[in-house]
C-alpha cells in the first residue's frame, strides 16, 4: 500500500507541477515557447558557412537563438523547397486585392494584436498629418542645405557646414565617388519640389542650377552616381518643365531654352571616356570630368554600376536624336549579360571590365548587382525594346531558381517563410548568411511585374528589421539575427518598397509602415540642421552626413505614400521612378528611335527586313509605377496584408519576438 501510496504522491506532485507552469508560464511540461507556431524554426545554432557561429559576432547576437534554418539549404532539397516557378503574372490593371486576395488571408481567428495594430482604417486626417510630417522632412532638410551647405554638394547636419569633394584623400571613394563639386544635393532634389507642388521654389532651383553648377570641374566621380543622381535628375526636371500638361503647378521657367537638357548632355559627355580603350565594352567605373579616365584608374566595376546607365544614357539619346549614350549603355549591358554562367544563368557582382573575368563572384539582390536588374525592367517599361524584357525574364528566373529559399509560397505551407539570399553565381552555393539593406528595393521591383504575393512577404521581413532597429542596419545577418554591419544612410529603399505595395494593394497596413519609418526617422536622425545618418543602429550614435538620396527618394517616397491625390497617382498619367527615385513619365515619344539606321536590328526591323512591332505604352503588360493600380476602389481593403501568424513569424525570425 505504500508504494502505491508514493507513486501516487509522484504523479500528483508533476501534475501540480505542470499546474504551476500553465499558470505561471502558459506554457505546459511538453509544449514550448515555440510550439505555439504551426511550422518549426530550427532551434539548433546551424553553421555559418563563413566560419563558427560566435555570439561576438554581433552586440545583440542570440547565443542559442533562431537560425535561418532551410535558407542554407540549396534550393530542392527539401520537400518544400523546390525552385519556385515565377508565377503568373495578372493582366496590367487587375492588380489589386480582389486578384490575390488569397494572399492577404482574412480573419481566421479573430483580431490578435498584430491585427489590431495594422488593420482597420487609417483616418484621412492622419494620413494629412503624416504627409505633412514627410514634407517637412524635406523642407527640413532642403531648407538647411541651401543656408548652410550650397553650392557645396552634400549637408553636414549636425555642424551645420557644407562638404565637397576629400580632395586630401583621392582614396576616399565613398565620398568622391559621389560628390563631385557640383550642388549634388540641390540638383538630386529638384523633382522632389515639383512632386510636392512647389512650383516657386523649384523655379528658383531650377534657375540656380543653370547659373551656378558647372561640371568643368576636376573631380572624379563615378561614372553610377553621376549618372543616376545628376544626369537623371537634370532630365527629370527638364521633362517636368516642358511638360505641356503641367500636372504639378506650373512648373515652367520663363525663357527657358533646354539649358537642363544641355547641361545633361555636356555631363553625359564627360562620362564618355568611361567607355572607350574597354576590350568588353564594360565601362570603367571612374571618370574625372575635365580629363577622363585617369591613367592610374581600377579596371575593376560592380555590376550594378556598369550595367545601370541604360534609363538615363537612353532618355538622353531619344530627346537628343543622338543614339551615341543609349549605344554604349546598352552595350554594356549585352556585355555584361553575356557574362553570365552559363549553368546558373546568374551574374557576379563584380567584373573586370579588360578581361571578362569576374572577380567578385557572389550573386544577390543587393549591393552590387541590385539596380542591374531593376533597369532591365524599367528600360523596358520605358523603351518598349522587347529585349530589354527578355533578358529581365531569364534574370528573374535564375533569381527564383538559385537565390530563393524557403517555401513556395508567401504564408502557405510548410517550410520557412521565402528569403534571397547570396550565393556563387556558378554553382549557386550559398555564400554567407547576410543580406543588405539595398536588397529591400526587389519587393518593389516584383510589383511592377505582379509577382506581389512574394513581394508582400520579402517586405515584411524587411520591416520586421526595421521594427527592431528602428531603422536598416547596411546588413543582417538572418543566421545570427543581429547586424553584420551596423550603419544606415537614410536610406530608401524599404520605404520605396512601402509605397509600391500601397500602390498596388491600397491596404493601410503600409501606411502604418510608411508611419513607423517616418516616426523613427524624426526620433533617431532628426539633428540640428537636417536628418544623419546613423552611424550604429543600437546605439543610435550619428555621423555627419545626409547623402543627396534621402531628399530624392526616402522624403519623396514617404510623401507620395500619403500624398493620394498627387497627379503621380492621377489616372492617365504614366510615371516611373528611376533608381534614384527621379520621376519619367512614359509616353510614345521615348518609343521612337530619332536614328533608326544605327539600330537596323533592334529598331524597328528584324534581321529579315520584317517591321518589329514595338509596344505602345498602353500595351505593356506589366504594372508600371503606380498609376495601374489606382483603379482599386477605396472600399476594397483588407484587414490584414498578412495573416497575422505570418507577420509573428517574421517577427520572430529577426529576433524580434
Ligand atoms: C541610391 O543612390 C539609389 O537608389 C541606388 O540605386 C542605390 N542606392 C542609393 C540609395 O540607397
Amino acid at each position: 500500500m505504500q508504494w502505491r501510496a508514493l507513486v501516487l504522491g509522484l504523479v500528483l506532485l508533476r501534475l501540480g507541477l505542470h499546474g504551476v507552469l500553465w499558470l505561471v508560464f502558459g506554457l505546459g511540461p511538453s509544449m514550448g515557447f515555440y510550439q505555439r507556431f504551426p511550422l518549426s524554426f530550427g532551434f539548433q545554432r546551424l553553421r555559418n558557412p563563413d566560419g563558427p557561429a560566435s555570439p561576438a559576432s554581433g552586440p545583440v547576437g542570440r547565443p542559442g537563438g533562431l537560425s535561418g534554418p532551410s535558407w542554407l539549404q540549396p534550393p530542392g532539397t527539401g520537400a518544400t523547397q523546390s525552385p519556385r516557378k515565377v508565377p503568373r503574372r495578372p493582366e496590367p490593371g487587375v492588380c489589386g486585392p480582389a486578384h490575390w486576395g488569397y494572399v492577404l488571408g482574412g480573419r481566421d481567428h479573430g483580431p490578435d494584436e498584430y491585427e489590431k495594430r495594422y488593420s482597420g482604417a487609417f483616418p484621412p486626417q492622419l494620413r494629412a498629418q503624416m504627409r505633412d510630417l514627410a514634407r517637412g522632412m524635406f523642407v527640413f532638410g532642403y531648407d538647411n542645405y541651401m543656408a548652410h551647405a550650397f553650392p557645396q554638394d552634400e549637408l553636414n547636419p549636425i555642424h551645420c557646414r557644407g562638404r565637397g569633394p576629400d580632395r586630401g584623400d583621392p582614396s576616399n571613394l565613398n565620398i568622391n565617388d559621389v560628390l563631385g563639386n557640383y550642388s549634388l544635393t540641390l540638383v538630386d532634389a529638384l523633382d522632389t519640389l515639383a512632386v510636392m507642388g512647389n512650383s516657386s521654389e523649384f523655379q528658383k532651383a531650377v534657375k540656380l542650377v543653370i547659373n551656378t553648377v558647372s561640371f568643368d570641374k576636376d573631380s572624379t566621380v563615378q561614372v553610377f552616381e553621376a549618372t543616376i543622381r545628376v544626369l537623371g535628375s537634370l532630365l527629370s526636371a527638364h521633362r517636368i518643365i516642358t511638360d505641356s500638361k503641367q500636372p504639378f503647378g506650373d512648373m515652367t521657367i520663363k525663357d527657358y531654352d533646354n539649358e537642363l537638357l544641355y547641361m545633361a548632355h555636356d555631363l553625359a559627355v564627360r562620362l564618355l571616356p568611361a567607355f572607350e580603350n574597354t576590350k568588353t565594352g564594360i565601362p570603367y567605373p571612374r571618370v574625372n570630368l575635365k580629363t577622363g579616365v585617369p591613367p592610374d584608374t581600377n579596371n575593376e566595376t560592380c555590376t550594378a554600376g556598369a550595367g545601370s546607365l541604360l534609363v538615363e544614357f537612353g532618355i538622353l539619346s531619344r530627346l537628343l536624336g543622338d543614339s551615341t549614350f543609349e549605344w554604349v549603355a546598352r552595350r554594356a549591358v549585352k556585355a555584361l549579360w553575356n557574362l553570365r554562367s552559363n549553368d546558373t544563368g546568374l551574374l557576379g557582382n563584380v567584373v573586370n571590365i579588360q578581361t571578362g573575368h569576374w572577380v567578385g563572384k557572389q550573386s544577390g539582390l543587393g549591393a552590387g548587382l541590385d539596380s542591374f536588374y531593376e533597369y532591365l525592367l524599367k528600360s523596358y517599361i520605358l523603351f518598349g525594346e522587347k529585349e530589354d524584357l527578355e533578358m529581365f525574364n531569364a534574370a528573374y528566373q535564375s533569381i527564383q531558381n538559385y537565390l530563393r529559399r524557403g517555401r513556395e509560397a508567401c504564408n502557405e505551407g510548410e517550410g520557412d517563410p521565402p528569403l534571397y539570399v547570396n550565393v556563387n553565381m556558378f554553382s549557386g552555393q550559398l555564400m554567407n548568411t547576410w543580406i543588405d539593406s539595398l536588397q529591400a528595393f526587389f519587393p518593389g521591383l516584383q510589383v511592377l511585374i505582379g509577382d506581389v504575393e512574394d513581394a508582400i512577404c520579402l517586405h515584411a521581413f524587411y520591416y520586421a528589421i526595421w521594427k527592431r532597429y528602428g531603422a536598416l542596419p547596411e546588413r543582417y545577418n538572418w543566421q545570427l539575427q543581429a547586424p553584420d554591419v551596423l550603419f544606415y544612410p537614410l536610406r530608401p529603399e524599404l520605404v520605396e518598397s512601402t509605397y509600391l505595395l500601397y500602390q498596388a494593394t491600397k491596404n493601410p497596413f503600409y501606411l502604418h509602415v510608411g508611419m513607423d519609418i517616418l516616426q523613427s526617422l524624426e526620433k533617431y536622425t532628426k539633428v540640428k540642421c537636417g536628418y544623419a545618418t546613423l552611424h550604429h543602429v543600437i546605439d543610435k550614435s550619428t555621423e555627419d552626413r545626409m547623402e543627396s538620396f534621402f531628399l530624392s527618394e526616402t522624403c519623396k517616397y514617404l510623401y507620395l505614400l500619403f500624398d493620394e491625390d498627387n497627379p503621380v497617382h492621377k489616372s492617365g498619367t504614366r510615371y516611373m521612378f528611376t533608381t534614384e527615385g527621379h520621376i519619367v513619365s512614359v509616353d510614345e515619344h521615348l518609343r521612337e528611335l530619332p536614328w533608326k539606321e544605327f539600330f537596323s536590328e533592334e529598331g524597328g526591323q528584324d534581321q529579315g527586313g520584317k517591321s518589329v512591332h514595338r509596344p505602345k505604352p498602353h500595351e505593356l503588360k506589366v504594372i508600371n509605377s503606380s498609376s495601374n493600380c489606382n483603379r482599386v476602389p477605396d472600399e476594397r481593403r483588407y484587414s490584414l496584408p498578412l495573416k497575422s501568424i505570418y507577420m509573428r513569424q517574421i517577427d520572430q525570425m529577426v529576433g524580434l519576438i
